[in-house]
């Protein structure tokens, strides 16, 4: 349920979903006011400003328990776990160049976290992991002159064939701009 909710479809029926009280409200006050109430309110101001109260929370409350709840998809907390979770961490290099890529090893082991360090020698490039189903796990945008590299720190589930695809526009090839990740069963 939570992976739905965090997927595309899942962040456009939750934002739907938030959207249809307001609807509802607006459709409600439009009739009331336009049809059989005609004029100035009767609600006490103090009645107003208690459901104004109400919603507020209510909104809050929900606000911050989605963002707390989404916390842990952030690389940041990923990262931070992985480095805390105390499994050994499996690093690939990644180099992007027009139009593919360099990697130090293209097998890791499910089950344990990869931090992948990604550069770009030449343009701007896309570094996106994607499950065998085909869903997108994460994207990393590799950009030319950095003196970091830029990382990603990510635990594979399952062993497969994964697939990695360039998201960024580079040039006339970038559409032949792929790779693959072998997810291997932990030993
Ligand atoms: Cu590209």
């Amino acid at each position: 349920m939570q992976d739905f909710l965090f997927s595309g479809w899942g962040a456009f029926w939750v934002t739907l979903f938030m959207l249809m009280p307001f609807a509802a409200m607006l459709a409600y006050i439009v009739y009331r006011k336009s049809v059989f109430d005609t004029g100035p309110g009767t609600t006490p101001v103090k009645t107003l400003s208690k459901m104004e109260g109400i919603w507020l929370t209510f909104v809050f409350v929900f606000f911050v328990g989605i963002n707390l709840g989404s916390l842990k998809y952030m690389p940041y907390i990923a990262e931070a776990r992985a480095a805390t979770s105390g499994l050994p961490l499996q690093e690939i290099d990644v180099t992007a160049k027009s139009w593919g890529y360099e990697m130090s090893s293209r097998q890791v082991e499910a089950g344990r976290p990869v931090r992948f360090s990604g550069r770009s020698v030449d343009t701007q490039h896309g570094f996106a992991v994607y499950h065998p189903d085909g869903r997108m796990l994460f994207t990393m945008l590799l950009m030319d002159g950095l003196k970091q590299p830029t990382t990603v720190v990510h635990t594979f589930k399952e062993p497969g064939t994964y697939k990695v695809r360039c998201l960024e526009y580079c040039g006339i090839a970038h559409h032949v701009m792929l790779d693959e990740l072998t997810v291997v069963k932990s030993n």
